[in-house]
């Protein structure tokens, strides 16, 4: 299919014109989701430069705004029927993160609004509320934002691979991945991490930026086949399954929030099973400080044990020396005393003669 004939195919796209009507759907919602800064808004810019073909602009604000993340769920149009949504994005996977990502991607939060994340239970308040404000009329297809500058570390694979994997639960689709920074080297690297967690659809891009917007026939083709791509799969679920959106939202609903209680569930044990290791370490480190405190005066008697016994030799060999020392004074004095009677024997001798 060329160019032109692409395009048409994804203009003429209506529910209404598929085999057994709308079921209740009246737009294409594709959903991009992803860590911070991977090309999410970027991506919107690109698609939306090559529909129009006009001039660049930074329609979805790509780098921009607080602190240079998107944090609205912004809707932009692609044609009356497509519309692209830019989520904001997870600074890191997590059990928090993947509520969040489920949440958006679920349609349960309002468009147009700021997404602002919270812990424990405040993300099923805000699904709550805004039960009125979101619309059930919308097909949605989840798709997975990720820049090949970042190669998956092994830790990573599994929490990714089961975000994607729920993702599918959740909208009954297996997230279409749509790589970015094609051009940046790990290409091969990342596409084949993708793969092994079973990930089918690869459109590998280099956005196009406010830095590089050359229009190349590659990438504006890319982009129209990563279109006809979402369209097929809204025909397709549409035309081969009875769809009922109101009850499919119910259900994510009923997804999401089940998901943070099991997710709380889960805080709360490990928070249980920390403290009693907590416990349990603390008692050791008592028992050795006590064991330590029992070797220290072991040792404490000992060397006192040892002192007393050196100090009672060295008395010994004290007393020893003094009786040695008195003994050969007086053996010197008996000695000196012989010497005197046998000289005055000899003397008395020696007149005799
Ligand atoms: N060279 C190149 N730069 C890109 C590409 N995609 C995005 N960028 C740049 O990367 C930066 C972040 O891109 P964004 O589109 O703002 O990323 P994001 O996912 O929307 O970020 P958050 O809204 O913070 O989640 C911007 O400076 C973009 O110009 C790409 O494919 N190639
Ligand atoms: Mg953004």
């Amino acid at each position: 299919m060329d160019m032109e004939e692409l395009k048409r195919v994804i203009n003429n796209f209506s529910f209404d014109r598929l085999k057994n009507g709308n079921q209740g759907f009246n737009q294409i919602l594709i959903q991009l989701f992803g860590l911070l800064g991977h090309g999410k808004s970027s991506f919107i810019n690109t698609c939306i430069y090559v529909w129009q073909d006009g001039e660049y602009k930074n329609w979805a604000k790509a780098n921009e705004g607080d602190g240079g993340f998107t944090k609205h769920r912004i809707p932009h149009t692609i044609t009356s029927n497509i519309m692209v949504v830019d989520n904001r994005g997870l600074p890191k996977l997590d059990a928090y993160g993947s509520g969040e990502i489920f949440a958006q991607l679920g349609n349960l939060l309002p468009l147009e609004k700021e997404v602002n994340f919270n812990k424990g239970f405040g993300l099923v308040d805000r699904i709550v509320k805004s039960e009125k404000l979101v619309k059930t009329s919308d097909f949605i297809v989840p798709v997975f934002v990720h820049s090949v500058k970042h190669i998956i570390p092994p830790e990573e694979i599994n929490e990714l691979k089961s975000v994607l994997h729920t993702a599918r639960d959740l909208t009954g689709i297996y997230p279409i991945v749509v790589l970015t920074h094609k051009t940046y080297g790990n290409l091969t690297t990342v596409e084949s991490s993708f793969r092994d967690m079973g990930i089918e659809r690869i459109f590998a891009f280099e956005n196009y930026t406010q830095e590089d917007h050359f229009k190349t026939r590659g990438r504006h083709e890319e982009v129209l086949k990563f279109l006809q791509e979402v369209i097929k799969d809204a025909q397709f679920r549409v035309e081969h399954q009875t769809r009922n959106p109101v009850k499919e939202m119910h259900d994510r609903t009923q997804f999401v929030i089940n998901y943070v209680h099991r997710r709380e569930k889960m805080m709360e044990l490990e928070s249980l099973e920390r403290k009693k290791a907590f416990e349990k370490a603390m008692k050791e480190k008592e028992i050795k400080r006590q064991e330590e405190d029992l070797e220290r005066d072991r040792q404490r008697r000992r060397e006192a044990d040892d002192a007393n016994l050196k100090k009672r030799r060295e008395e010994l060999e004290r007393q020893r020396s003094a009786e040695q020392a008195r003994y050969e004074a007086e053996m010197r004095a008996q000695q000196e005393a012989n010497y005197k009677k046998g000289k005055k024997f000899f003397g008395l001798f020696g007149k005799k003669k």
